[in-house]
């Protein structure tokens, strides 16, 4: 009768240490050691935030920047009034503050509605 035995060389690195995860601390070798950290910490960035503007002009009518207002930044009427006045006298004004993708998403739309209604009202970003 023969003996069998599992050959320890039949595993993998990953799986001989049980807290070998994705913080330890490992020399340039890759053995494990102790002593100073080498691995950069992973730091996630917090994403930016951009302000979508309102400019003002001549001709776009009134009640339709506040139908904009409403409808692509969820304000009701008394918040959307106060912000298309604020704009008519002082000339530009916030009409939220959002991650980028959010904020270009929000200037497109605001940008094709006018157009499609053929208002020249023009909308857009800033770094906040
Ligand atoms: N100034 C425009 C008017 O008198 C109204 C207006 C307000 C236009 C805000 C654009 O972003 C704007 N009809």
């Amino acid at each position: 009768m023969t003996k069998t035995s599992i050959p320890s060389t039949a595993w993998p690195d990953s799986v001989r240490c049980a807290d070998d995860g994705d913080d330890d601390v490992r020399g340039p070798g890759g053995t494990d050691s102790v002593g100073i950290a080498t691995k950069a910490k992973a730091k996630p960035k917090k994403p930016s935030q951009f302000k979508v503007l309102m400019l003002n002009d001549d001709y776009t009518p009134m009640e339709f920047v506040v139908m904009v207002l409403k409808r692509f930044f969820n304000m009701d009427l008394e918040q959307a009034t106060r912000v298309m006045l604020h704009v008519h006298q002082r000339g530009v004004g916030v009409c939220g503050v959002y991650p980028y993708e959010i904020a270009e998403t929000k200037v497109n739309q605001v940008m094709d509605f006018a157009r499609q209604n053929q208002h020249p009202l023009q909308c857009t970003l800033e770094k906040a």
